[in-house]
């Protein structure tokens, strides 16, 4: 890994030069991707997460959600401003006047992107005035964040993962979605081969996992490590220890109860907001981020052979960490 150097963004001519020095990869069609310090970006993520590392400044009761692409993101988007929110864990909805966070959390965006830079363009967010606890969210690796927010203050960093087999047929699916008919599916061959390779945005996958698990086996107290699939199979349980990570232990198990209802699969992707809206900052139709929302689907999408090698490359991967994906 890390075979490629940081490259110089000091100033914006000698920036776009040290850019073209930098491994470059297509991801497909007009996507290029740029090797930095061992992982792949698209270029306006990497000069927006350099931006971010240089000006970012943490405050203590941050939280910060990072993750792969398609590993939970979204189901964690809305958990977190639920548990942070001490009404949403009270009132139904049909409570009057009553603002859910899941529904606030997308038009507004509570929980805006640490490099925000990257969408600087078309929004007027400014993250200094910001009331706390900021949320913010995150795709860059463990070693591409702020220094401030790996700090040893106060501020939390939740983290998730997912099968990678299924994080990859997710993935697959959600780009196939945005696409229009003409344009016709990514083609699945090259696409599974260059997940293989790493080549994707923020990848390589076992990578970006494994710089989070081992800062979160050093200090849990600052990373709380989840994965997708516990979500899933125990969600009472896991809910609980991600509200005590925050800070927010619950009082009664009804409490546990309406966040996990306020934050279903089924209701967030039935909600006007999210059946009909668009992602503010990058553009995608809402829906593009709800599909099945089950473990296991990369049945339906890998042969065997594809299952083998990514499950080969994975235990590879994992070996001696602790981890088992
Ligand atoms: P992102 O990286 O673009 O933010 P992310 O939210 O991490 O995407 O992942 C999307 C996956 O989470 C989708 O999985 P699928 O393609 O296998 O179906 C999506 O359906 C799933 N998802 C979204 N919301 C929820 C939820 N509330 N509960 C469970 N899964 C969910």
């Amino acid at each position: 890994m890390a075979t490629s150097k940081s490259p110089n963004t000091s100033s914006s001519s000698s920036s776009s030069a040290s850019f073209d020095e930098l491994p470059r990869e297509t991801w497909w069609e007009n996507v290029d991707l740029y090797e930095c310090d061992g992982f792949w970006y698209g270029l306006s993520h990497l000069v927006a997460a350099m931006k971010a590392q240089s000006s970012f400044k943490a405050r203590d009761d941050d939280v910060l959600l990072a993750s792969s692409m398609k590993t939970g993101t979204t189901w964690l988007k809305a958990l977190i401003p639920c548990i942070m929110d001490p009404y949403a864990r009270l009132v139904n909805d049909y409570d009057d006047g009553y603002q859910d966070p899941v529904i606030q959390s997308h038009p507004n965006e509570l929980i805006p992107p640490l490099e925000i830079q990257i969408f600087a363009q078309n929004s007027t967010y400014d993250i200094s005035g910001m009331p706390s606890p900021r949320l913010f969210r995150t795709h860059l690796p463990y070693s591409k964040l702020p220094e401030s927010i790996k700090s040893p203050g106060n501020s939390k960093i939740v983290y998730i993962t997912r099968n990678p087999k299924d994080t990859f047929v997710s993935l697959w699916h959600f780009f196939n979605s945005i696409r229009t008919v003409e344009q016709g599916q990514l083609p699945l061959i090259q696409m599974f081969d260059k997940f293989c390779n790493g080549v994707h945005a923020f990848g390589p996958f076992h990578d970006h996992v494994l710089e989070y698990w081992k800062e979160s086996v050093k200090r849990p107290e600052k990373i709380l490590f989840l994965k997708y699939e516990e979500l899933k199979r125990d969600p009472r349980g896991e809910v609980k220890k991600l509200a005590l990570f925050l800070e927010r232990p619950f009082g009664k198990e009804e409490e546990v109860d309406k966040v996990l209802w306020r934050c279903s699969f089924e209701r967030l992707k039935n909600l006007e907001v999210n059946r009909n809206g668009v992602d503010p900052w990058a553009g995608f139709s809402k829906t593009a981020y709800f599909r099945l929302g089950v473990v296991g689907d990369w049945k339906n999408s890998l042969t065997e052979e594809m299952k083998e090698r990514l499950d080969q490359i994975t235990s590879k991967k994992m070996e001696g960490s602790g981890l088992d994906l």
